[in-house]
């Protein structure tokens, strides 16, 4: 199987999380594509033109990520492992992902587009998601995540990877104190988490950047 993914995409960490957690690296070939790539043959496997997208034979792909991760914890018969409680794991999933999509709009906002395109009311709004679901994870430490290696954990854990690699400058470390408590123990209970944590990557040179 090839996994089309990017180092920095907090989808990505999360699906890379799950194959580490179910033992599956040995079948699953890590490719890196960026998604701003104007490159056609990833179109004719998912044509959202979205990572993280998995090819799981010569004429299937799946995505988006939570299909990804629950195809690949069904083939390591650990969903009832990793999920014992499946809707307040999908729930987690749920919030993480919005905030995931909220980042990476803020992301692209000041990143692909020049500066007098930008929207400043687009990005607060998109900042007022995540800063929101910070709360949310923060407030409810004690009855949504614990220390346990079950998905709704890997799913904040990589995406809190994710929010430090982009947003070291926002003091999110001081406001959710609690939730990054949780996050360093976390990662030093399951070390192998390191390897799915999201990095810099040199963006290729060929993306397409905003520009109407
Ligand atoms: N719902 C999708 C979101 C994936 C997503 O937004 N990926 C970003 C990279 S982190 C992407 O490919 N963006 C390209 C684009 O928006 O055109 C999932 O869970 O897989």
């Amino acid at each position: 199987m090839i996994l089309y993914s990017f180092p920095s995409s907090p989808f990505g960490c999360k699906v890379k999380a799950v194959i580490l957690a179910c033992g599956l690296t040995k079948n699953i070939t890590i490719e890196e594509f960026h998604p701003w790539q104007p490159d056609s043959f990833f179109r004719e496997l998912n044509p959202l033109g979205k990572i993280p997208a998995l090819k799981i034979s010569s004429d299937e792909v799946l995505f988006d990520s939570p299909v990804i991760c629950e195809y690949v914890m069904e083939k390591a018969k650990k969903i009832q492992a990793l999920m014992p409680d499946k809707f307040k794991s999908l729930k987690i999933q749920a919030l993480v992902d919005g905030m995931a999509d909220a980042a990476v709009s803020m992301r692209y906002e000041h990143f692909f587009r020049p500066k007098h395109l930008q929207c400043e009311d687009w990005y607060d709004r998109q900042y007022l998601a995540l800063t929101c679901g910070l709360q949310y994870l923060d407030d409810r430490l004690d009855t949504d995540l614990n220390q346990e290696l079950l998905f709704e954990n890997l799913c904040v854990a990589t995406f809190l990877s994710y929010v430090d690699l982009r947003f070291s400058d926002k003091s999110f470390r001081k406001n959710y104190k609690k939730l990054y408590g949780w996050y360093e123990e976390y990662m030093q209970k399951h070390l192998f988490l390191e390897a799915a944590k999201a990095k810099d990557h040199p963006v290729p040179t060929n993306i397409t950047r905003l520009q109407k």
